[in-house]
């Protein structure tokens, strides 16, 4: 049986690419004098690099490549990052961003089964405990047995590695978790990380290669019937 689920975050738990990242991005940009401006359509394409800080520089090395001359490149990403970040947590203070479908209801019903729930995300710590705060309640981050995010691990999706230090944490094998992605990157990394996937699309990964996938869905739904499927395996 299930013992864990394993939830990503952006763009699984919340839309949050389109309207939440990407404008906390260009926030940064202008705020630190830079005439940058990522469209809903670059951005798209810039998402294939998770991360980021690692965003940034794919950004800079494919479009702008005469700033990285800057003398202490690498802090000068990070402290760029971390005015995207005050932006991103500002705008979820605000109750930007709504969990989508059905997450509520499977968290929910996930805690009442005693089915522990973890997160495994690229994304920095305080935006996950943003989110949760302001979606699920000023407790919530508290639901979850393990929180994986940012840079605890060295190396982002698609590679396993915060799916590791997941499992690490939770002390259960992959055999006994399920992960809930809705990227090709994400679903990469749980894959090699050896736990069954529902992919969940988002607008932006509609199209990608979701092969391996025990099950593409739109969304979580809002079924008439529990998860029954969460106690024999992975839905089918
Ligand atoms: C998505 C990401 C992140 C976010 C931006 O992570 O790749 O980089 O786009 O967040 P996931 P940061 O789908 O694994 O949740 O700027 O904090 O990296
Ligand atoms: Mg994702």
């Amino acid at each position: 049986a299930v013992r864990a689920v394993v939830f990503d975050v952006d763009g699984t738990l919340a839309d949050t690419e389109r309207d939440g990242h990407r404008p906390a991005f260009n926030a940064a940009f202008k705020e630190s004098g830079l005439d940058w401006d990522w469209s809903v359509e670059l951005y798209g394409e810039l998402l294939a690099i998770t991360g980021g800080k690692e965003r940034i520089r794919h950004f800079m090395e494919k479009y702008v490549p005469a700033e990285l001359g800057r003398s202490g490149l690498d802090d000068w990403i990070a402290g760029l990052h971390r005015v995207k970040t005050k932006h991103y947590v500002s705008l979820l203070e605000s109750g930007g961003i709504p969990l989508r479908p059905g997450v509520a209801r499977l968290i929910q019903h996930l805690r009442d089964r005693n089915i522990k729930i973890a997160i495994a995300t690229t994304t920095t710590p305080e935006n996950v405990t943003a989110l949760l705060r302001s979606a699920l309640g000023e407790d919530s981050p508290g639901w979850f047995d393990v929180i994986g995010a940012g840079d605890i691990v060295p190396r982002k999706k698609p590679e396993p590695d915060i799916y590791h230090w997941v499992l690490e944490q939770l002390g259960l094998p992959a055999e006994q978790c399920m992960a809930i992605e809705d990227s090709e990157n994400g679903l990469k990394a749980s894959l090699a990380a050896g736990l069954d996937t529902l992919v969940t699309v988002s607008d932006y990964t509609r199209s990608q290669d979701f092969r391996g996938a025990s099950a593409v869905l739109s969304d979580l739904g809002e079924p008439t019937q529990p998860f029954t499927v969460l106690e024999g395996g992975v839905p089918q």
